[in-house]
């Protein structure tokens, strides 16, 4: 169970976030190529998740005990690699070496290059699968872990993935939440004129699930509505977080192009601006 989130740990969040933000930057612009705007956009849910909610231990990566966090849409990885290093996985400086040959942060996650991963991804469309296996598993061997899968909207418009949502509400899987970055974007444009997905609430809701809807920037709505996903029993839920692809730096929100683009040191100039302009207004908020 989650405990009621304070004034103090929301702030100390949202400062994370805004450091996460930050060195997703800073790791693509070193990298000169990768996706930009979906993980600066899922920057609140991963402090969230790193900083809150898992139950995780670092120093112990292969932990028993630790919840398991199945990331599908792999191209976000410099989210979750940001969080991970500010976690202490591995060292901060390691994160220059995204995309690099040899590296153990390649631009799509590989899971034997770092104890934590759980998944390699890249393919989109099998996490949920994946994820379902894990809680299936893990519920065979009477374990209370929970698994959280992040999922993209776009991967929604893939077959693969709801007949995924149909068995995990055949096995009941009540220790699995799904989470999608419903950004309402992919490679190539929006997803309602690429393949409308449409009320994604009453979809799941069809086939059996307990779902809530997010501001996915809010990060104590996230932490209320993950806390409620754990009271469920007998259902899988899924949580749709509201987001906004390249959050929080103006020029990169709800643009495609930003999908999969690198800043250039102008570009990146501007955006750590921005980000810190939002990171010193977050103490005032409260
Ligand atoms: C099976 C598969 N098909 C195509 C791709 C290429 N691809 C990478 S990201 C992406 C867009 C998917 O949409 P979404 O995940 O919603 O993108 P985002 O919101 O991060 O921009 C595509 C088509 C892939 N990685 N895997
Ligand atoms: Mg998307």
């Amino acid at each position: 169970m989650l405990p009621d989130i304070t004034d103090k740990k929301l702030i100390e969040l949202e400062e994370k976030a805004a450091t996460i933000r930050d060195l997703i930057i800073e790791m693509l612009l070193t990298a000169k190529s990768g996706h930009t705007a979906g993980p600066i956009g899922m920057a609140d849910i991963f402090s969230a998740l790193y900083f809150y909610i898992l139950n995780h231990k670092p120093e112990d990566p292969l932990w028993d005990g630790r919840d398991r966090l199945v990331l599908s849409n792999g191209h976000i990885c410099p989210v979750r690699y940001a969080a991970m290093a500010l976690s202490d996985y591995f060292p901060i400086d390691e994160l220059k070496t995204l995309r690099k040959i040899n590296s153990r942060l390649q631009g799509h996650p590989h899971r034997i290059a770092i104890d934590g991963l759980e998944t390699t991804s890249g393919p989109l469309g099998e996490g949920i699968s994946q994820s379902i296996g894990i809680a299936l598993a893990l519920k065979m061997d009477n374990k209370n872990n929970r698994v959280y899968c992040i999922t993209s909207d776009g991967e929604h418009e893939e077959g693969c993935t709801w007949e995924a949502i149909m068995m995990g509400a055949k096995y009941r899987l009540d220790n699995l939440t799904v989470i999608i970055d419903r950004n309402n974007i992919q490679i190539d444009g929006f997803t309602e004129d690429v393949m409308p997905l449409d009320d994604l609430k009453k979809k799941y809701e069809s086939f059996n699930w307990h779902v809530l809807e997010v501001n996915g920037h809010s990060i104590k709505e996230f932490i209320e509505a993950v806390a409620e996903a754990q009271t469920i029993h007998e259902k899988p839920q899924c949580i749709i977080a509201h987001t906004i692809p390249g959050f929080g730096v103006d020029f990169m929100e709800n643009e495609a192009l930003w999908h999969g683009k690198p800043p250039n040191s102008e570009e990146a100039k501007k955006a750590i601006k921005e980000i810190n302009t939002m990171k010193n207004k977050i103490r005032s908020e409260y």
